[in-house]
């Protein structure tokens, strides 16, 4: 038997043809990857010290590769299919998000590579989200959906076939594989024509316009993918001259010396043609906006203390902005936005050794090579503030790897109702552990903590750093 052909190449194929796609059907999508591209080198130029800093950490060869794509499906079904055929490029599902409370409709995962070894291979991840019909409240809408829904097939029969194969030898050799990611694509192909009438779209879209978006047509057409840029003010300042739309602010927390979590931005949808055919076979001129280009900047992954500080510091800001005493978000151009959210984001230390002393974010240990430790000096174990004073041990934070659901209603919003206004999400806990658990049910697996994947790479790296310098590390 052929030996199987490595998950990681399968996925950075995957992802390679995806982006390829991707351009053809959206090519404002290719002027946006130049511009990221352009950004990323001049910012390095810029700042050899970041040059430095992501050689150390491996990050610089991955920089150029998208780092997420989002598709929304159906049922329950779509997803736990579409776990298998990502659990084939080693993508397993992480962490939970409740789009819900912000007036979406679906609950999400992300699937992604969870060791530091993947990821550094080929970062690519979905945002995936699914459907929860039973938040729409119009019971014939929701009969609609669920037949129309019920009957489609999202996956072509040899996909099937190699996503059966794939889970019961545990691996494709390459000529499966190669079949496996030109199938996988198919699944996220654009379709110009709808499954379904125009009067029947209009009554969906009416309901919520992700309804429509998600029933509407033959499969989860990739509606984003998102470059990771070194400079996001820099492109969502030049979107603009190079002919995109953009959202009116950059999600997440504000500028800092110190980057923290995701901060993200977008072109907006375009408005795209769309063929619909009625019952009586006659077609129908109508459009769709869904599609659109995103970018990123990450930063530190926080420690669930450090992720209650930024909740807090994003909350104060929401609810001075709900009182107007700040200009609201589709009025506020974003460098105003920014220096606001600055403001509230003064309690938050924007220093690495602060952060890390206080606990707040996740890092990764390295030996300096340059230096070496008389073991002879010391029992068998020593401080790793010690280390770290004297230079034997230095540390670069983790980047965060996962999604932020406020900032995801806000690009979903932006999205689908053409305007740029931030979500605001309601805090209904009893709901959300029974939303979850549904999910979970839907997914037959519980998506993973982010938190105890990032805590393991964080020990990981001490224990390398241990046995590099043969004594134990007291943290
Ligand atoms: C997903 C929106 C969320 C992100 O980057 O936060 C997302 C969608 O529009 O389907 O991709
Ligand atoms: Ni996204």
């Amino acid at each position: 038997m052929p030996p199987f052909y490595p998950p990681h190449m399968i996925r950075s194929a995957f992802s390679a043809s995806l982006s390829q796609m991707y351009r053809k059907e959206v090519p404002l999508y290719g002027t946006l990857l130049s511009l990221v591209a352009n950004t990323n080198q001049m910012t390095l130029q810029a700042y050899p010290a970041l040059h430095t800093s992501l050689t150390t950490t491996g990050e610089l060869n991955r920089l150029s590769e998208e780092r997420h794509g989002a598709i929304r499906v159906g049922t329950a079904n779509e997803l736990r299919t579409l776990k298998q055929m990502f659990a084939l490029m080693e993508m397993h599902p992480v962490a939970y998000y409740d789009l819900s409370t912000a007036g979406i409709p679906v609950h999400s995962t992300a699937f992604r590579p969870i060791t530091q070894k993947e990821l550094e291979k080929s970062p690519f991840r979905v945002f995936t989200s699914l459907l929860r019909l039973e938040l729409v409240k119009d019971q014939k809408l929701r009969d609609l959906a669920t037949d129309i829904l019920g009957k489609r097939n999202i996956f072509t029969e040899e996909t099937l076939e190699l996503i059966e194969k794939g889970g019961r030898k545990g691996g494709l050799d390459e000529k499966d594989a190669k079949r496996f990611v030109q199938g996988a694509i198919e699944t996220f192909r654009w379709h110009s024509e709808a499954s379904i009438s125009k009067a029947e779209y209009e009554s969906l879209a009416k309901e919520h316009k992700l309804l429509a978006d998600i029933v509407a047509f033959k499969g989860p057409h990739i509606n984003h993918l998102t470059p990771r840029t070194l400079d996001i003010n820099l492109v969502q300042e030049s979107m603009a001259e190079n002919g995109m739309a953009p959202k009116e602010i950059i999600e997440g927390p504000p500028t800092r010396s110190c980057p923290i979590l995701l901060r993200q931005t977008s072109f907006k949808a375009l408005e795209e043609p769309i063929i619909f055919k009625n019952a009586e076979g006659k077609l129908e001129k109508g459009s769709h906006t869904a599609r659109f280009g995103e970018v990123e900047a990450r930063g530190a992954a926080l420690t669930p203390k450090g992720r209650g500080l930024y909740d807090e510091c994003l909350n104060s800001s929401r609810t001075k902005s709900a009182n107007s005493t700040a200009p609201s978000a589709d009025q506020t151009i974003n460098a105003a936005h920014d220096l606001f959210l600055q403001q509230h984001f003064k309690s938050f230390p924007d220093d690495w050794e602060a952060i890390r002393e206080q606990g707040l974010a996740y890092f990764r240990y390295f030996v300096n090579p340059n230096k070496k430790l008389d073991t002879s000096k010391y029992h068998d174990h020593v401080e790793l503030t010690f280390l770290l004073r004297h230079g034997l041990v230095c540390y670069e934070p983790l980047v965060y790897e996962d999604f932020l659901p406020i900032s995801a209603a806000g690009i979903f919003q932006s999205n689908l109702s053409g305007n740029g206004g931030e979500a605001v999400l309601k805090k209904d806990s009893v709901e959300k552990d029974s939303a979850r658990s549904a999910f979970a049910d839907a997914l037959e697996a519980d998506p993973l903590d982010e938190m105890k994947l990032y805590a393991k790479i964080q020990e990981e790296s001490i224990e390398r750093c241990q046995v590099a310098l043969g004594v134990e590390i007291i943290h």
